[in-house]
């Protein structure tokens, strides 16, 4: 009969989960884990956020002090490689069967990447009491935290990495540099009369190396092309630096041609001059305080091609870490220090040629070409990959 063969199989399963299952009600020993983890929906990088999560001891034995670690990641697959937003000490542990509802701040990474992301959470993730189930401590978020970086205003952007508030669209006029800097300071906008025409390095700041025409956030509405800065080169007082819109490059003209301007107000968010962030940490490299890279402080006298670079730095072995890359050239901008030339680098901190160095960066409208710095003069343009360059590498990050 048809009833029987979907009614024995049913039993069967029955008499095995749902009369042992309702006399054995706990684990035996310890078994911490995490059975909820939430966020907000939004944040902004540097924001501080709330992230709630609930740990349970569902063994039958007390379990002593432990730790949970809260992570963010692209994936709701929950790792202690997953970019850790805080640790959270829980000193008294937790009875048998207890459990615990905490609400945590951390604020979101200045260098995240905008993005969706889960938030994640570890019970015991220094591995502080003996489990009789470790593998379940794990759990990731159901809902994602989108996170942005540029906030829009009517007639305003404000970066949320740097703190610095742009003008969202430029009023259509070219002007030549000195007149660029006046409009700035005579400009009332979004209720703020303390504009300025940006640094170079600043400017560079809004620059989105993976698009092109034009290489910034569609939040701006940016022309694909010349926009001045406020830095006068180091080597020419008639010439002032540019960036380029359409791809992204940095170089000079003459201060009497007539460009686009975009102002800014706030900040500085970081000293002109890079030396002042950096720090020699041994013979072989040195930390930049603001964004915690690690440089390869000399190069080692070779040129390579743009391949050949990615490998030296993914190869090379230096005080005696491994995780060593070729930098991107957001990467490799903040460390060009545009008040000397020739080479436009401190000097009391890295060793370096007069010459072009490579960026892992691919120019986005053509995977033939990737960019580089000149460190000769401090711009910044795109070359084929075979062209053969000097790599200073990279670790930590991203930037
Ligand atoms: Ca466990
Ligand atoms: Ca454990």
């Amino acid at each position: 009969m048809k009833w029987q063969r979907v009614f024995f199989p049913l039993l069967v399963v029955c008499l095995s989960f749902c009369f042992v299952g309702n006399v054995v009600n706990a684990a035996p020993g310890r078994d911490l884990l995490v059975t909820s983890i939430s966020g907000p929906a939004t944040g902004y990088v540097r924001q501080i956020i709330s992230v709630t999560y609930e740990v349970k001891n569902q063994g039958d034995t007390d379990a002593g002090a432990f730790t949970v670690g809260l992570y963010i990641s692209q994936d709701n697959l929950i790792a202690t490689t997953d970019r850790l937003l805080k640790k959270v000490a829980f000193p008294d542990g937790l009875l048998a069967g207890q459990s615990t509802e905490t609400t945590t701040k951390v604020t979101i990474p200045i260098n995240l990447a905008p993005g969706d992301y889960y938030f994640g959470a570890i019970a015991d993730v220094a591995k502080q009491v003996a489990e009789s189930k470790e593998g379940n401590n794990k759990k990731a978020s159901a809902e994602t935290i989108q996170v942005m970086r540029y906030q829009a205003y009517n007639e305003t952007v404000v970066d949320r990495k740097t703190k610095l508030t742009w003008q969202k669209a430029d009023d259509g006029t070219r002007r030549d540099w000195a007149k660029a800097g006046t409009y700035c300071d005579k400009l009332v906008l979004g209720g703020y009369s303390d504009w300025r025409l940006p640094r170079i390095d600043e400017l560079l700041t809004i620059v989105d190396y993976s698009q092109y025409d034009p290489a910034s956030d569609d939040v701006f509405g940016s022309r694909s092309t010349h926009y001045w800065s406020s830095s006068t080169i180091a080597f020419n007082p008639d010439y002032a630096w540019f960036v380029y819109f359409y791809y992204g490059g940095a170089y000079w003209f003459n201060k009497v041609d007539y460009y686009y301007v975009r102002c800014v107000r706030g900040g500085p968010f970081w000293p002109f001059d890079p030396s002042d962030r950096l720090q020699i940490v041994d013979d072989d490299t040195a930390k930049d305080t603001l964004t915690n890279l690690v440089w390869q402080r000399s190069d080692d006298g070779q040129k390579r091609s743009w391949n050949d670079a990615l490998d030296y730095c993914a190869d090379l072995i230096l005080a005696g870490k491994s995780d060593w890359r070729l930098s991107t050239i957001k990467e490799l901008q903040t460390i060009i220090d545009y008040t000397t030339w020739n080479p436009a680098i401190s000097t009391e901190v890295f060793s370096a040629e007069s010459d072009d160095y490579w960026s892992s960066s691919t120019y986005a409208a053509d995977p033939d070409d990737a960019w580089f710095v000149n460190f000769n003069g401090g711009y910044t343009i795109v070359y084929p990959k075979s062209s053969y360059f000097y790599v200073r590498c990279v670790r930590g990050g991203p930037w």
